[in-house]
């Protein structure tokens, strides 16, 4: 029987998602949504057969034609549905950042301990990137040496208006803060960030940023946020080890050459850059619910990264380092 899935938020992300559930992926129907915007769930629910528009998040969870959640609403909401889906004992699949503040990243884990097993998956979808995962491949086969130094770029074309100060280390540069973890398999012990002269097109934000990342073994990592860059979704990754190097690859497929230039396509924006990684995530999700098995980044991935933005703005206000002090793991998180 399929997986019925209730989607949560159904702006950019949560729209594409559906798209993907409906239209690419196999195993599940979508059966419900929910938004702020109570016109817009119900405009989206309009376009799909069987989908039905709920008031609130807390509704949608409750209902029994909802076997599973899809958290895409923005990210300060996240610790009511996701505690609500524990709660209510389903499946949650809940986009990045799983919280905004340590507050709520401990709040979740709590939930999810006190429910005595994995339930919730974080949309870190770079995990599932075929490019993230033959640079970490090469680390672990030991290509490169022992890893130590990861220059990171994380460039966006621009931001929307509602995108905030704050967001580009909480939104943007969670991403590279969670592969840096996920690559070097440790946890980041402290955080600085170092402003550069702004750019114009910025408008009161500070862009771009400059962030450093020192893991618990020493390596350091790099991390630029240029969240208005114009020319596209531009994400570049290189790991400085003891004996070479490996860089992501233009993701471009075909490269043009005519009239004495070379030229390429770069992706508009995230649904395009990682269109394959999303896939492969949420098939994932939807097969490990199937099976009645959570996997894929936790909420201890979700808090530890959050535990990392919370002392990356304090390092933004005190330009030094700032300490990264986590919590215990609990066993349910291996
Ligand atoms: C957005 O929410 C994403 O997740 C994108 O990957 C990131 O590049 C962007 O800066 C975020 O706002």
């Amino acid at each position: 029987m399929a997986l019925r899935i209730g989607v949560i938020g159904v702006g950019m992300i949560g729209q594409d998602h559906i798209r993907r559930l409906t239209t690419v992926l196999a195993g599940s129907t979508v059966t419900a949504v929910s938004d702020t915007d109570a016109a817009r769930a119900r405009e989206v629910a309009a376009r799909f057969a069987g989908v039905e528009a709920f008031a609130t998040g807390e509704e949608l969870i409750a209902s029994p034609a909802v076997d599973a959640v899809l958290v895409c609403s923005w990210g300060p909401s996240h610790r009511q549905y996701v505690t609500a889906a524990i709660r209510a004992g389903k499946f949650v699949f809940c986009e990045k950042p799983l919280a905004t503040t340590e507050r709520d990243g401990l709040a979740i884990i709590d939930a999810e301990v006190a429910h005595g097993s994995r339930l919730v998956q974080v949309g870190f979808m770079r995990r599932y990137d075929p490019a993230y995962r033959a640079m970490k491949a090469s680390i672990d086969g030991g290509e490169i040496g022992a890893p130590l130094m990861f220059h990171s770029c994380h460039r966006n074309a621009s931001v929307p208006s509602h995108y905030t100060a704050d967001m580009a280390i909480v939104d943007t540069a969670v991403h590279d803060i969670d592969v840096a973890r996920w690559l070097f398999a440790e946890e980041v012990s402290e955080v600085m960030v170092v402003t550069p002269k702004k750019s114009a097109r910025g408008g009161l934000l500070q862009d771009p940023l400059l962030i450093l990342l020192r893991m618990a073994g020493g390596a350091i990592v790099d991390v630029e946020t240029s969240v208005n860059i114009d020319f596209g979704y531009d994400i570049r990754g290189e790991i400085v080890g003891e004996t070479g190097t490996v860089a992501l690859a233009e993701s471009a497929t075909v490269l043009v050459k005519r009239g004495g230039t070379v030229a390429a396509r770069v992706p508009e924006d995230w649904r395009e850059r990682f269109s394959r990684a999303y896939d492969v995530e949420l098939q994932d999700w939807v097969d490990g619910c199937l099976a009645g098995t959570a996997s894929g980044p936790s909420s201890w991935d979700g808090y530890a990264a959050t535990v990392v933005t919370d002392a990356g703005l304090a390092a933004a206000a005190s330009a030094a380092w700032a300490k990264v002090n986590l919590r215990d793991k609990p066993s349910i998180y291996g």
